[in-house]
């Protein structure tokens, strides 16, 4: 039976997921879920993630949410097929995987995700972006951009010379943010920049940006 992933396309959180898959080369059924609707709070979506966010994803009788474990799950049980995202055969190649999965989640997440809600979600609710809050976001993603830039002119990724799911974990919020005046904040860091068109030009990360469409019109 096809895994079931539940959640729309344009979400960041889902289409971590959603690239994941593509680079473990594993089929799978999107379910949609209508966030305007407000569906994700109605009780058969609670049943699966009683946070009533998206992504779910459903694997038979598991039913697991958080997108980074959802990922990591699907990383390690379809180890054998597609791109090798966790090095699993190298425990300390793994450990830094793991140390940067969590940087992306700890520093990286925090500063940009406000950033890309400003440009994308409250101009949805009539509301204008509130510049103060891009500006002290900014402010932060720039140091931890800085120490990205240390990072990459040393090694070709987060976590080593290999692609891993460290760097997969980055796309989504980056696809939004590349979209809006902030992009300046990794065009003006050269490593940052060439690392991000590598990991984004990669063909699982193209498929999915193709749903990616949240804003435009
Ligand atoms: C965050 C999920 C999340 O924010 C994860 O899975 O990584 N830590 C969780 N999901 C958002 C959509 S992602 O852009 C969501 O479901 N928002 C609706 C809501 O919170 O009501």
């Amino acid at each position: 039976m096809a895994l079931k992933l539940h959640g729309p396309a344009m979400s960041t959180s889902t289409s971590l997921v959603i690239t994941c898959l593509h680079e473990k080369e594993v089929d799978f059924e999107l379910v949609p879920v209508d966030l305007f609707a407000g569906e994700h709070k109605q009780p058969h979506f609670l049943a699966k993630n009683p946070f009533g966010q998206v992504p779910v994803l459903e694997d038979g009788d598991l039913t697991l949410f958080e997108s980074r474990a959802i990922s990591t799950y699907v990383a390690e049980k379809f180890k054998e097929t597609g791109y090798d995202l966790t090095r699993q055969q190298n425990l300390q190649e793994a450990a830094l995987v793991k140390v940067w999965m969590e940087v992306e989640s700890q520093q990286f997440c925090p500063a940009i995700a406000p950033i890309v809600y400003q440009f994308y979600v409250d101009p949805l609710k009539g509301v204008s972006p509130d510049q103060a809050m891009i500006d002290v976001n900014l402010e932060k993603l720039g140091k931890v951009l800085d120490i990205y830039e240390a990072r990459l002119s040393s090694t070709k990724y987060l976590a080593g010379d290999f692609y891993s799911l460290a760097d997969l974990h980055h796309i989504p919020y980056t696809h939004y943010l590349m979209k809006t005046p902030a992009a300046s904040v990794i065009n003006e860091r050269p490593h940052v920049k060439a690392w991000w068109e590598d990991i984004s030009s990669r063909p699982a990360s193209k498929k999915t940006a193709e749903g990616m469409t949240f804003g435009e019109k």
